[in-house]
């Protein structure tokens, strides 16, 4: 078989081998500008917008991808030379392949090169939604108070240099005054992120940047753009080169930087949009009043529970997630949470059984074609975790509910955070404030409870003794008799029906 390099010009040869955009990609309109095109934009929104375009009748929903960081160099590279397409290859549970490649992306640009050019896209007559995957952390604001954080020098250098700002908060201001200036109709700006009332916490932080950088553009916004809630899902693991060579090889396409990802997908959405949408409810989205209980459920289950197998896999040895939950011990500790701990505080959720929406994760994880990195998901943990899993902990303190496993795992991440497992293995910390959890980590080999006094991350957690009596008898458990008879005794004489 030839082998082609992904790209327009070569773009027919791959129709007998895999799917390809059946609708003419020149015709298609810039409709949405998204920021942050890693693999998440593009096995989610990216493909579900690619799906609407077979719609011949739908042109003006094309995507810009915006390129936000210095760090996003190479993503824009080759989206660039690759006019945008990729393949989004879907490992189904049986280890089949379902390949296709996508066109929806059909404009990038890298702000670090030009700001001005995403600004003046932002603010384009025919853009009407300005879609975000930041990150957790990239919403800049304090775990404790909640607030917008304006001792970011980033923040700080965007105060002092409007028209070449570094952060998105700096871009959307620039771009929401254009509009304004051009008398230009609102926008949406829907945060693609996993982050309970992302939507909320999208527009806290933007108000709280504008009202210091442009004052007078307050009304304005208040009165012109909506930020829609959402949950979103889909697994996505870093793609890994043998999957580069693996699409070479198999099928024929050349593709720098295909995205791989689980067949499970899900995407709901509070239907609050000033100047139209797509409608991505003929493609599988679901288009609902109220998203802020779908995100509970999914952030403190899903999310909640890959941090869990994140942190007991990498002390136990492991380096993905399905080896992590096809241990019976693991997996044992993880129904108890879900069953325990969060089912509690999810009360009950209209058109959703919980009891199979949590076997369909235990599931998921077990995926051993997608070998999603436990590095990956216990990144920026010190983000994760109090989003992830501290709701969960307050919520079961509030109402004397049960926290035991959920203390264990705080305590193994205290642990964990010393950077070597107890085989000696090092663990690779990729964290934002990896040198305080690190220091903290090792003074709490004295006294755990200093770690619980990293207060950015916990807040006043500190401040609940059933919470820090159950921690502490984790902790030097942990220490004393090893992770695996450590895991074994919690979760004995527990039943793990979930
Ligand atoms: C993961 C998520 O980053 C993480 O810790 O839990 O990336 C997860 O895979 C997605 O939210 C799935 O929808």
């Amino acid at each position: 078989m030839v082998t082609y390099t992904l790209n327009n010009k070569n773009l027919s040869q791959f129709k007998d081998r895999v799917s390809i955009p059946l609708y003419d990609r020149s015709k298609v309109k810039t409709g949405i500008v998204h920021v942050g095109i890693g693999g998440f934009h593009r096995a989610h929104q990216a493909f579900y917008t690619d799906q609407l375009l077979h719609d011949k009748s739908i042109t003006d929903w094309g995507i810009c991808g915006v390129a936000l960081l210095d760090f996003d160099t190479k993503i824009y590279k080759t989206l660039k030379e690759q006019d945008g397409l990729y393949t989004l290859i879907v490992k189904e549970l049986d280890g089949t392949l379902t390949k296709r490649i996508i066109g929806s992306i059909v404009e990038c640009l890298y702000a670090p090169e030009n700001p001005i050019k995403v600004i003046e896209k932002m603010a384009s007559p025919d853009v009407k939604i300005i879609t975000l995957t930041i990150t957790e952390g990239g919403y800049n604001y304090n775990e404790v108070t909640g607030d917008f954080n304006f001792e970011n020098p980033e923040i700080q250098h965007d105060l002092k240099n409007p028209k070449a700002p570094k952060t998105i908060f700096g871009y959307l201001t620039q771009a929401l005054k254009l509009r304004k200036e051009l008398n230009l109709k609102g926008v949406s700006i829907q945060s693609c992120d996993n982050i309970q009332g992302n939507g909320h916490v999208a527009k806290k932080m933007l108000m709280s940047y504008i009202k210091i950088a442009e004052p007078e553009l307050v009304d304005w916004v208040e009165n012109n753009v909506s930020f829609p809630n959402a949950m979103v899902d889909r697994i996505t693991p870093a793609t890994a080169q043998s999957d580069i060579v693996d699409l070479s090889e198999s099928s024929g396409i050349d593709d720098s930087w295909p995205v791989v990802c689980e067949p499970f997908k899900q995407w709901v959405i509070e239907d609050d949009f000033v100047s139209g949408r797509p409608t991505w409810e003929t493609v599988g989205a679901q288009f609902v009043k109220d998203v802020v209980p779908y995100e509970k459920m999914k952030l403190s289950l899903l999310n909640a529970g890959h941090s869990v197998l994140g942190i007991l896999g990498d002390l136990f040895g492991y380096s993905t997630i399905d080896e992590a939950v096809n241990n019976p011990d693991i997996s044992s500790f993880l129904r108890i949470y879900m069953g325990n701990e969060v089912t509690p505080i999810l009360g009950s959720l209209e058109g959703v059984n919980l009891k199979n929406y949590k076997f369909s994760l235990i599931q998921r994880f077990g995926n051993r074609y997608i070998k999603d990195q436990i590095d990956r998901i216990c990144s920026q943990s010190s983000a994760k975790i109090p989003i992830f899993i501290l709701p969960t902990i307050n919520a079961q303190i509030k109402q004397n509910g049960v926290i035991n496993h959920a203390a264990f795992i705080i305590a193994a991440w205290a642990i964990y955070s010393v950077g070597v497992n107890e085989f000696g293995k090092a663990l690779l910390i990729k964290d934002v404030m990896k040198t305080t959890l690190k220091q903290k980590a090792i003074a709490s080999k004295n006294n755990p409870t200093i770690f619980l006094g990293i207060e950015s991350v916990f807040g006043k957690l500190k401040e609940s003794k059933i919470f820090v009596d159950a921690y502490t008898t984790s902790y030097n458990k942990i220490l004393k008799n090893g992770i695996e008879k450590s895991v074994k005794d919690i979760n004995s004489n527990i039943l793990n029906e979930i």
